[in-house]
């Protein structure tokens, strides 16, 4: 990933992890219109770059984000119509959709409060983990929207359709600790270690054949909607894919000459 001014966010290349970092805390990482870019360009670069095998997405400061630049999109209620579902997919949508096809997995490490489109993007990501301190929160509804940017996807997914509702309509609050023991995030740690934690995981993605992590987690997120004839059927055709890899032959030649515990 070449160096770039970024202003809105930072990225790290580190080994072989790319860290992006959203910098705007003094207004909690809100989305703007800058950082959208920033945040598409980043993740072209990463994409672009072979030797990147894990992202981490974390939020400088006390918030994760708190999603939408309200005081931007006031600029623009002032300057005339708004359509709100174009900037969704010419942004947020861009966005989602880079995370999704990334062949290399992309962590979401939610330092504090995500909220709104930025607590679905942190959802968005393949695996989420939160500081004990986090939370999610879903306001659309107070600043009189709807969900957006996947939330009505992910929460009536992760959370079932009845706990989904109840958080959609009443602009719920999520912590981390509820998040991880109702599923709707992968694992809440202690503040101090996020970092450390979300680091780990990544370095050991790092460290496994590159082609099974992308075959697994465009499976994996295939699977989420598809019927189970579709995805056997993709199971096959991964798995066709993956026993004529070198990586294969490798793992089996190594299993057989691992020393018998037997004798
Ligand atoms: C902010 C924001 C913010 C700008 C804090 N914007 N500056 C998606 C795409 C398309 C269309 C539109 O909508 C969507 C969906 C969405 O994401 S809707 C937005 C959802 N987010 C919210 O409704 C959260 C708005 N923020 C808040 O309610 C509060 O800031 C919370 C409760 C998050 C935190 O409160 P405090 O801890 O008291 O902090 P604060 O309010 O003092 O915020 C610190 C600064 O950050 C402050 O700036 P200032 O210059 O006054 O010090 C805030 O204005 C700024 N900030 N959120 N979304």
């Amino acid at each position: 990933v070449p160096e770039h001014a970024f202003t809105a966010i930072e990225v790290d290349i580190v080994g072989r992890v790319a860290v992006v970092t959203l910098e705007r805390p003094e207004k909690l990482n809100a989305f703007n219109a800058i950082m959208q870019s920033e945040l598409q360009l980043a993740f072209d670069r990463i994409e672009a770059d072979g030797s990147v095998r894990a992202v981490i997405l974390t939020g400088s400061g006390r918030a994760f984000s708190a999603g939408q630049d309200l005081i931007e999109r006031r600029d623009m209620l002032a300057a005339g119509d708004v359509d709100l579902g174009a900037m969704l997919r010419q942004n947020y949508h861009a966005l989602i959709g880079r995370i999704a096809d990334l062949p290399v997995p992309v962590i979401s490490a939610v330092n504090g409060l995500a909220a709104g489109a930025a607590a679905a993007i942190a959802l968005g990501c393949d695996i989420t983990m939160a500081a004990r301190s986090a939370s999610f929160q879903f306001p659309f509804i107070k600043v009189a929207l709807a969900p957006d940017a996947g939330a009505s996807w992910w929460l009536t997914r992760l959370l079932g359709p009845q706990r989904a509702m109840m958080t959609a309509l009443t602009a719920g609050r999520i912590d981390a600790e509820e998040a991880a023991r109702t599923g709707l995030i992968a694992s809440v740690v202690d503040d101090a270690v996020l970092m450390d934690e979300a680091m780990t995981l990544a370095r050991s993605f790092a460290a496994c054949s590159r082609g099974a992590i992308a075959e697994t987690k465009s499976l994996m997120r295939h699977a989420a909607g598809s019927t189970l004839t579709e995805t056997l059927d993709a199971e096959c055709e991964a798995q066709t894919r993956r026993g004529r890899s070198s990586d294969y032959r490798e793992a089996i030649a190594a299993f057989a000459a691992r020393p018998s515990t037997n004798s």
